[in-house]
């Protein structure tokens, strides 16, 4: 693996508690001008980042163990990717590919057709945001099948607009009172091994038993599902689940969508989480980690389902912005040429026996999973399997305090995860997981 050099001290520094004075000041601010509704888990505010730290309004150096949720995988001021949309900007930020189009979208095309699961005819188109991205492959799986139900799993997460709130599983905050909701969607039980116990193939005929009797293959569009789901707990389903969903869909003429916004561009330790099996999805949803942090989202898959669509049929103002497309590009070069996929497997190595050894002391993690940089764990009271959200939160929010940024997720709000930028240092990492480490056995009385 190549050495990665860095801008900013890679070093947690509290120079204030946190948070600071200018940090307080601006949640102040905040709470006059911006919505309640947007919540942030942790109570700084950001000015600089580079590699695994972010650097506070008040000076103060915080480990990363977030990647803004699987978003900076290349680091939040990866310098091949800045150079790229400083040049972009540069030269022109937006023509609208829809009036004046450009190459930068077309090479982002072909790397998606490229880098995706599968060596045949693939078409891709971009769009701003993951949501936007899922209802798109929806849109182009209902069109091309002609059929209109759509199938969701339980703990699923795919967004937050009118149709991505309706397959996205959890009520409280993602759906509740922000109906109606989209119809034709129908949600299946999800493999869950802690949980249901069941082997992959068990699950997966659950779940196609059901589809057959509650919907019938013949009124199905797509079943859209994430390789390990993402917010809804990191979920890895048992192997086996998801060869078997995929080989249903492709003998009954549906459309397999994987999910891989949060899983993709080397994160779980492949280019996606689908290579893990040999899935190859039908459509590939992708966003956060394609472009270093820019705002831009793909759906990439059968040619003969993206070109079934009429042209105008697809498109929006800002789909494959030209900044956005050039940030793609450096940063899909940079995951490739700094093998950021073998990094991602190394982190796991160093994570996951540190976490074993943390689950012996405290006795309140029930599992440990996740693949490369995508890991969590799932808080239980001690001797059961019973999630304990209180505690989570007690922990996510001493380990912010104690200076770094670490996430929380989970149906049942029970999943510390892990999404450290894959360019982290392994000193950095394992300091963060120490501070996570010392928090969990002070608070689980250890
Ligand atoms: N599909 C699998 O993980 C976004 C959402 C955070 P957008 N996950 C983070 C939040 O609380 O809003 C996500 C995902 C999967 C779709 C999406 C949606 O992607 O870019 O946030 O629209």
């Amino acid at each position: 693996m190549p050495d990665i050099t860095y801008r900013l001290p890679q070093e947690r520094n509290l120079v204030t508690s946190l948070p600071g004075p200018r940090s307080s000041e601006l949640a102040t601010r905040r709470k006059r001008a911006v919505a309640a509704g947007v919540g942030s888990s942790a109570p700084v505010y950001a000015v600089d980042a580079d590699g695994g730290v972010i650097v506070d309004v008040d000076g103060n150096s915080l480990i990363d163990l977030g990647s803004g949720i699987a978003v900076t995988s290349v680091g939040a001021s990866n310098p091949q990717v800045a150079a790229a949309v400083a040049e972009q900007a540069a030269h022109l930020t937006h023509t609208c590919f829809m009036v004046t189009p450009y190459e930068g979208y077309i090479e982002v095309a072909e790397r998606l057709n490229r880098l995706t699961p599968g060596d045949h005819e693939k078409r891709t188109v971009l769009f701003n945001s993951g949501a936007e991205a899922v209802e798109n492959a929806v849109k182009i799986a209902r069109l091309a099948t002609g059929r209109q139900a759509v199938v969701a799993f339980d703990h699923a997460y795919h967004g937050r607009t009118n149709l991505t709130m309706a397959l996205t599983a959890k009520s409280m905050p993602y759906k509740s009172n922000f109906g109606p909701f989209a119809p034709e969607i129908y949600r299946m039980p999800a493999s869950y091994p802690y949980r249901d116990g069941l082997d992959g193939k068990v699950a997966a005929a659950e779940a196609i038993d059901r589809i057959e009797k509650q919907i019938g293959a013949g009124s199905l569009a797509a079943v859209i599902i994430e390789p390990i789901q993402g917010e809804g707990g990191f979920i890895v389903p048992a192997r086996g689940f998801l060869p078997a969903l995929a080989d249903w869909c492709q003998a009954n003429g549906v459309v397999f969508i994987a999910d891989e916004i949060q899983t993709g561009f080397a994160r779980t330790g492949s280019w996606f989480a689908s290579n893990d099996e040999g899935i190859v999805p039908d459509l590939v949803t992708m966003a956060k980690g394609i472009a270093g942090g820019m705002p831009l989202a793909a759906v990439t898959g059968r040619a003969d389902l993206l070109d079934a669509v009429h042209p105008g049929g697809l498109g929006g103002t800002y789909g494959g912005n030209p900044v956005a497309c050039a940030a793609a590009i450096a940063a899909l070069d940079y995951l490739e040429s700094a093998d950021l996929a073998s990094r991602a497997r190394h982190i796991e190595e160093i994570a996951k026996p540190m976490l074993r050894s943390l689950a012996d002391e405290t006795g309140v993690i029930g599992d440990i999973r996740g693949r490369g940089a995508m890991l969590a764990i799932e808080i239980v009271k001690p001797g059961t399997n019973e999630p304990d959200a209180v505690l989570t939160k007690e922990v996510a929010t001493a380990v912010n305090a104690a200076g770094v940024v670490m996430l929380t997720c989970g149906t049942y709000g029970n999943i510390i995860r892990l999404l450290p930028p894959l360019v982290i240092s392994d000193e950095l990492l394992i300091e963060g997981l120490d501070v996570i480490g010392s928090v969990l056995k002070a608070k689980a009385g250890k």
